[in-house]
């Protein structure tokens, strides 16, 4: 029989000699989160029944929308650990600073609560996003500059889809490692390890519907990810959920790429660097894949402010490096 890995045992195992658990500890209370999280969310089409957002429950508390719940759950499990100086989220304005009676740790936590909004109340595949980097100054630690690196910079990332099942993907630079979770032992257990993207690539994601709003580089670009222009890209079906976590792991298992590139009246696209494209890039590179905003690495992006959004190619490279060719000819 091979051997069964809960998440738990196959962090421990895999950290370096060196490390002193810290860092084990919060990827371990990520997956708390993000379990607590599927359970919430496997429960949302039942609030039509059961009372709606914004309605009161039985304990008299007011019940939420599920990306405002994820957001101050992640925050709760992870603000009185002692691993984390300062977290951001892309439901918040600002940085959040970890609570004075609590002990401030050595890392920064970036993430997107639940992404795919507009799938949310609609019972399509949503995900959680995260990355986590090192504070850049102890003494100091708990800046937002901590948390404004480029993804280069990033010592884990990973995601969360809740799906058919729930699966927690992950990568310390090490490879990257997929767990599935059983909802009846309540574990994370390893399904996926070292993910790589496989190729012939089988799939290309872009919303088509904003085909006129592409510049002609990207235009053309779509249409030789058709098949069109000089015929030299690899037969691809289409594939779009709208949910980037969604459509990122499907490609990821069978490879191909998600474009969100930048429109005429939206310069930087939609997907916002912090967030979603960094910790996605890092993954992907990770998995033998490239993340590029068209013209260069988003893992080089110095980051100047929390929300910026960029342009986005990620995927498979043959596919990215070709999407940066036809941007290169135009520009
Ligand atoms: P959100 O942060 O409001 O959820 O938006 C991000 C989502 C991504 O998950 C997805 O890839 C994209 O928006 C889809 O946008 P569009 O509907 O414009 O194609
Ligand atoms: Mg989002």
């Amino acid at each position: 029989m091979s051997k069964i890995y809960t998440i738990e045992r196959f962090i421990l195992e895999h950290q370096p000699e060196s490390a002193k658990g810290e860092f084990t500890n919060l990827l371990y209370d990520i997956a708390l989160a993000a379990k607590i999280i599927a359970h919430k969310t496997n429960r949302a089409g039942l609030v039509d029944i059961l009372g709606r957002a914004g309605a009161i429950n039985i304990q008299g508390e007011e019940q939420q929308k599920l990306d405002v719940y994820a957001d101050e759950m992640i925050f709760r499990i992870c603000d009185h650990s002692g691993r984390l100086c300062v977290m951001a989220s892309e439901e918040q304005e600002e940085i959040m600073h970890i609570p004075e009676q609590f002990e401030k740790g050595s890392y920064a936590l970036v993430y997107d609560p639940l992404d795919g909004s507009s799938n949310i109340d609609v019972n399509v595949s949503i995900g959680t996003i995260f990355g986590i980097y090192r504070a850049l100054d102890w003494d100091l630690r708990g800046r937002e500059e901590d948390v404004l690196q480029p993804g280069r910079d990033l010592v884990a990332a990973g995601y969360v889809l809740y799906g058919s099942s729930t699966m927690l993907v992950y990568s310390t630079g090490q490879g990257v490692h997929g767990f599935t979770l059983d909802p009846e032992l309540g574990e994370f257990l390893l399904s996926h390890q070292n993910m790589r993207l496989p190729a012939p690539p089988a799939y290309y994601s872009i919303n088509h519907a904003y085909f006129q709003r592409w510049s002609p580089a990207v235009q053309s670009y779509v249409r030789w990810l058709q098949g069109g222009e000089d015929g030299s890209a690899p037969v691809m079906s289409s594939r779009y959920i709208g949910s980037l976590v969604a459509d990122f792991h499907r490609n990821l298992l069978r490879g191909g790429i998600f474009c969100y590139p930048a429109e005429e009246n939206k310069p930087n696209g939609k997907i916002r660097l912090l967030y979603e494209a960094g910790p996605l890039a890092y993954l992907i590179e990770q998995a033998g894949g490239y993340a590029s905003n068209g013209r260069g690495p988003i893992l080089d992006i110095q980051p100047t402010d929390l929300h910026q959004r960029t342009p986005l190619f990620i995927g498979n490279r043959s596919l990215v490096d070709m999407a940066e060719k036809f941007v290169a000819e135009e520009d």
